[in-house]
């Protein structure tokens, strides 16, 4: 049915279309109005979450009048669309980014001060939207910003969970999981129960032939489960451009709310039926860097791949083009292999129910999709088994199985009788059960792939993906090095700073062109603008102290140096390494006089993150670091000079507190295992120093911001190996620093020493995988100079300076550029051009 208005009647709608507030008192008039009708309150019964509500539907009206011009001035120029498909999208809060991308923060605070709130307590009554777990999730939400603030048309697809990352709490010590249920009272979303798509799963194939004799295949489903549409308006910076985020949630088709148990008085079974189609878009697998397998988790990925593809390829329907136009209207970016079905599900709409010829299609789809890698990681790299798939999705498991056919066929024409290449780049290993291995697929099926960070990049191409690169030459491989969106992580985190380099630079248009930073330089020695940088760091270390002493009810010293190491915990990224340095720093401490403490730089060590919770290793790593806290934060002999923190269930909202305040921050990782990092990113923006290894984006930011300016230590990522080998074949030393540090904890100075034998004995007796007893000598040097940078505070503000004025190459707008020029080949809508 044609919904559009005939043209006679549309005057009397653009009469009336909808209008945004402008004023303070139009912000007031529209507050007012939302409290009492949409919310059904009064000026007597308004508290803080009643006016961030309010506040928010003022916003939110604005955005989707936006939104809604978009997506017209979008569908009416018909260029070619972004399609980022990701199954985590970690926003956090969306108000206050709302409210400084359109530019109207001050008139709501004005306003809402008029009415007896403060801003800040609004905007704080909002819930995370943390529907992801870390790096891969906050990625994508950059993506969205940067997309919508460079005026890319695209989209976002991905699911809407019901549970997003589980809430951590720390029960003595322990981490506690609970569920994260945040979707009561959520403005940001809107409905449209008027799109939705019937998603098939199990059932067999069926093989007929056509009035031409030709093949085809049909799937018959066991089961069909609905997919309906949720929209998120997603706001570019100082630009109309209001992009969408489209998430998905499932529940029984209308058929499948099986009407006759219904009748027949079998409710239970009715309902339970319901329950079941529900339970795909229930939770977000709480694993970063991890991949286990489950069932529920494939029919998340098809669920979210089949009903995003039906709707881009219903959309691309509508302009009436030819199909091989698809990749020239079309690109389709997989975050990591976690969306991999959607090239199996293009490829089956196009011969099964388009009825395109294989090569043709097959053209089409590897036009289509890009596909970034997020790590090197083996147990994250996906694998599903052969059985699992052939029943969940016998008709794909064909599909990949022909993919595979025509692929090995080429490579055996190219290097015969090389049957060792064969099986390795075989998307089939031959194991028991056999494997699809996802990222071979995704590779296969793409036009180009790229790593996050340039050492990243190397290692996938000389590592996992190597044949590949034999294959198919290097062109096919990329690299792109990841960023952050400055309105977020500058802007929106740090008001004070971005005020302060605004007032230098003559305006904010850094943050929309990171790179004119580098005019911060010139203020390197200007006195005053110095004191300010100081004084600005010092609020926000008393902020991030205020913090901590509401959810861990200690008190520091804002004076200290702070150090923060906050991210998932994960034995890669070595949160071990950093905690047996503070027991070190601890042991040290107890040995000095009363006269050699004096001399001693106060330090607090933050930590924060949340552990997998089926991931044992990183759990005893918060235990051991909880249990550290107790024994160290009241002993009086420590006093000021050391604290230990761990602040609870981190996630994107504590962090826009935590990364203005660090001094230092820890980006420890084994070399060649973190891919690329962000946070490191964040810090440096804010003018906090790092201590790293040579890994990922670390290596990139020393490039930029010089090697003085940040405090690298450890072996390097071609050593890595070798050391393994060498814990294995040629006797393992454990460094005598280390291992009195163990000698303290297996004396009991932590609590039971039983509860942290695993942590020991994996570095001890099982080869130190993650080369902890290797760095731990020059990472205890490394820290003793950042301390003794640290006492000159005017070299330190010196480089935190200089840093932040060299940190331009880290935008995600420049990363979105590249992605645009190299991978989808789009363009921006000048929304200039049409008014
Ligand atoms: C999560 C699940 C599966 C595979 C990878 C991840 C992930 O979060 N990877 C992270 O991606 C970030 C964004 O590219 C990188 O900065 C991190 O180094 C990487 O661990």
């Amino acid at each position: 049915v044609e919904a559009s208005i005939p043209e006679p009647l549309r005057e009397a709608w653009r009469k009336h279309s909808a209008s945004e507030f402008t004023s303070k008192d139009e912000f007031e008039r529209e507050f007012v109005r939302h409290i009492e009708t949409t919310l059904a309150r009064s000026l007597y019964n308004c508290d803080e979450l009643a006016a961030y509500s309010g506040t928010a539907l003022a916003f939110r009206d604005r955005l989707i009048i936006e939104w809604n011009r978009t997506q017209q001035r979008q569908t009416f120029t018909d260029q070619k669309r972004v399609y980022y498909l990701s199954l985590e999208f970690l926003m956090g809060r969306a108000l206050d980014n709302a409210m400084l991308n359109v530019g109207m923060k001050d008139i709501a605070r004005d306003g809402l001060a008029d009415l007896g709130f403060r801003i800040e307590d609004a905007i704080s009554q909002e819930h995370d939207a943390a529907l992801g777990n870390g790096g891969l999730g906050r990625l994508a939400a950059c993506f969205l910003d940067s997309m919508a603030t460079l005026n890319y048309p695209a989209w976002g697809y991905g699911l809407r969970y019901r549970y997003g990352i589980f809430k951590q709490e720390i029960v003595n010590g322990y981490q506690m999981e609970i569920p994260d249920y945040w979707l009561d009272n959520n403005p940001w979303e809107f409905p449209r129960h008027d799109i939705t798509v019937d998603i098939q799963f199990y059932g067999h194939v069926n093989k007929s032939y056509d009035e031409d004799g030709k093949v085809v295949y049909s799937w018959e489903a066991g089961e069909t489960v609905q997919a309906v549409a949720y929209d998120v308006p997603i706001p570019g910076y100082r630009t109309k451009t209001t992009n969408n985020l489209r998430l998905w949630s499932s529940k029984a088709s209308s058929g499948e709310f099986d009407f006759q148990k219904f009748n027949a008085g079998d409710y239970e079974s009715a309902v339970a039926d319901q329950q079941t189609a529900e339970t795909i878009s229930a939770v977000l697998y709480p694993n970063d860097n991890l991949e286990r397998g489950k069932e529920l988790r494939l029919k998340q990925q098809y669920f979210w791949c089949a009903a995003s593809l039906y709707d881009i390829v219903r959309r691309f329907k509508k302009t009436k083009r030819a199909w091989s136009e698809f990749p020239d209207q079309i690109a389709i970016q997989l975050n990591d292999t976690h969306p991999t079905l959607a090239i199996v599900e293009l490829q089956r709409i196009l011969i099964d129910v388009e009825g395109l010829e294989w090569d043709e299609a097959w053209r089409i789809v590897t036009g289509t999709f890009g596909y970034t890698n997020h790590t090197v990681l083996p147990e994250a790299l996906e694998k599903w088994s052969v059985p699992l798939m052939q029943n969940l999705l016998p008709r794909h498991l064909q599909i990949i199985y022909d993919i595979n056919l025509f692929f090995l066929q080429s490579v055996e024409k190219r290097f015969p009788n090389d049957r060792d290449m064969l099986s390795r780049v075989s998307i089939i290993e031959e194991s028991h059960p056999k494997m699809v291995r996802m990222a071979y697929i995704a590779i296969i099926g793409s036009h180009k792939v790229n790593g996050v960070a340039e050492l990243h990049s190397d290692l996938i191409k000389t590592t996992i993906f190597k044949d590949f690169v034999t294959i198919y030459g290097p062109d096919r491989f990329t690299n792109v090095t990841n960023g952050i969106t400055p309105r977020r992580w500058l802007h929106q985190a740090n008001p004070e700073l971005s005020a302060l380099i605004a007032d230098k630079l003559g305006g904010y248009d850094f943050l929309t062109d990171l790179t004119l930073l580098d005019k911060l330089e010139a203020f390197v020695d200007d006195k005053k603008f110095r004191q300010e940088w100081s004084d600005i760091k010092a609020r926000n270390k008393l902020r991030l102290a205020k913090l901590i002493k509401d959810v861990t009810g200690y008190s520091v010293n804002p004076n200290s140096l702070f150090d923060v190491q906050v991210k998932r915990i994960h034995e890669y990224k070595r949160q071990q390494l950093n905690i047996f340095g503070v027991i070190h720093r601890y042991l040290s401490l107890k040995a000095m006089t009363p006269e050699e403490r004096k001399k001693v730089v106060p330090r607090v060590s933050i930590f924060g993150g949340k552990a997998a919770p089926g991931y044992w290793m990183a759990k005893s790593i918060i235990y051991l670091i909880n249990s550290v806290a107790a024994v160290v934060n009241k002993d009086e002999d420590i006093g000021d000079l050391l604290k230990v923190i761990f602040i609870e269930d981190y996630n994107v909202s504590k962090a826009e507190i935590i990364c203005p305040a660090s001094d230092i921050s820890e980006h420890i990782s084994t070399a060649g295992t973190e891919a690329s990092g962000t946070s490191n990113m964040k810090f440096v923006l804010n003018g906090g120093l790092i201590i790293g290894t040579c890994d990922g984006a670390n290596i990139e930011i020393t490039r930029e911001i010089g090697e003085q300016n940040i405090f690298l230590f450890g072996n390097l990522a071609e050593d890595v190996d070798d050391l393994r080998h060498r814990h294995f074949y040629g006797g393992f030393q454990l460094d005598p620093q280390l291992k009195r540090v163990f000698e303290a904890i297996k004396e009991g100075t932590f609590g039971d020493p039983s509860s942290f034998t695993s942590l020991i004995s994996s570095i001890e007796e099982h080869g130190d995988y993650y080369l902890v007893s290797d760095d731990f000598n020059s990472y205890i040097a490394t820290h003793d100079m950042v301390d003794k940078e640290f006492q000159n505070q005017e070299e330190w503000l010196a480089k935190s300076i200089t840093s932040v004025a060299r940190m331009g190459f880290f935008s995600m707008d420049r990363v979105t550029n590249e992605y645009a020029d190299s991978i989808w080949n789009v363009e921006p809508l000048d929304i200039e051009d049409e008014a």
